[in-house]
């Protein structure tokens, strides 16, 4: 009985359309896609094997680490350390880069990851995810610095996530569009179940996080206080709430009905320029979005245009459905 197309077949068949393809960056997906079964797996058991609740240790950003950010983060390094595809990693949960040790080669690419985003919702039970990108590491460099790792969202090779809800599904895209997958848990593979995922440009559908109103700037006010007002005020028409609390979650439901997330720059923190990291979260999921028709930005520019200035850099985030994402971006310029 013919499963479909997997995962593996998917990326093959897209390496065949790169002409200087050597194979070496299909199995580093392969690898990376290893890790997040494996992840799904272990998130799947949860309480039944002990791994929830907090590991009582902070992250850099000053996060409390729950039991598996910690063990998530460690399938993603030692199932891709060994096989010398990378020359290093980077991970939210980890203060400074992770050089490939030296019994292993080290390969042309680099390695940016969120191994579980939307932890805090581990243990109320709600969708949670992988995120990641792929670099090139600088010609000429094999001890890469995180300077190296350095680099626009427009330079990512690969971008993607991994959603650990009802489903388990993988979302990828090499450039050449955006395509999702679902993982066959009887055969162990990811199966290619939504070829060519589009962002509808227009919705009815916002998510924020509505609790932070006071702080927010008065273009987010303006557009949020517009769609409350509903078909009584100069939308004309009534819009929906989300707040899933996980971006994974957020940024997959756009991808399949629309929608527009926001994140924005408030003044909850003023030393924060907003909450979502800009290598292992904004820059990826950008990527996803921007090939999937939809305009990720910050307000004030394209957030792939940004050079970052460190590893685990805070920006603003506004995303999803291109009408939506250009007048609040409208809204921003009339200030
Ligand atoms: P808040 C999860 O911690 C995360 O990084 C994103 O996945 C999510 O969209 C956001 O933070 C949730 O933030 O402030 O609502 O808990």
């Amino acid at each position: 009985m013919y499963i479909g197309t997997t995962v593996t077949q998917f990326i093959i068949e897209e390496q065949r359309k790169l002409s200087n393809a050597s194979g070496d960056f299909t199995s580093l997906l392969n690898d990376i896609v290893t890790a997040c079964k494996v992840i799904s797996n272990t998130v799947d058991q949860g309480a039944l094997i002990g791994v929830l609740g907090s590991a009582g240790s902070e992250n850099v950003q000053g996060e409390t680490q729950k039991k598996l950010d910690l063990i998530t983060n460690d399938v993603v390094i030692k199932s891709n350390e060994w096989a010398g595809h990378l020359a290093a990693m980077a991970s939210e949960e980890m203060d400074d880069i992770y050089p490939i040790p030296e019994q292993f080669p080290k390969g042309k690419y680099l390695l940016v990851f969120d191994p579980l985003d939307g932890s805090s919702n581990i243990d109320v039970n709600i969708s949670v995810g992988t995120i990641f990108s792929i670099l090139r590491c600088p010609d000429g460099i094999s001890n890469p610095t995180a300077e190296d790792f350095l680099q626009e969202g427009t330079k990512q090779v690969c971008a993607g996530f991994a959603l650990y809800g009802p489903s388990t599904l993988m979302v990828l895209t090499t450039g050449n569009g955006v395509n999702g997958f679902t993982l066959d848990k009887n055969i162990g593979e990811f199966v290619l179940t939504y070829p060519e995922m589009k962002v509808p440009e227009d919705t009815n559908e916002f998510a924020i996080n509505a609790s932070n109103d006071r702080f927010w700037e008065e273009p987010v006010k303006r557009y949020v206080d517009e769609c409350l007002a509903g078909d009584t005020g100069p939308r004309g028409r009534n819009f929906n709430m989300r707040w899933v609390a996980s971006m994974v979650a957020e940024v997959y439901r756009i991808l399949t009905r629309g929608g527009i997330f926001m994140y924005p720059k408030d003044t909850k923190d003023p030393s924060k320029a907003g909450k979502l990291r800009l290598m292992y979260e904004a820059n990826p999921m950008s990527f996803i979005i921007e090939q999937a028709g939809g305009v990720s930005h910050t307000g004030r520019e394209r957030i792939m245009d940004i050079k970052p200035t460190d590893l685990h850099q805070r920006v603003p985030v506004i995303l999803g459905s291109k009408n939506e994402v250009d007048r609040l971006v409208s809204y921003h310029k009339d200030q």
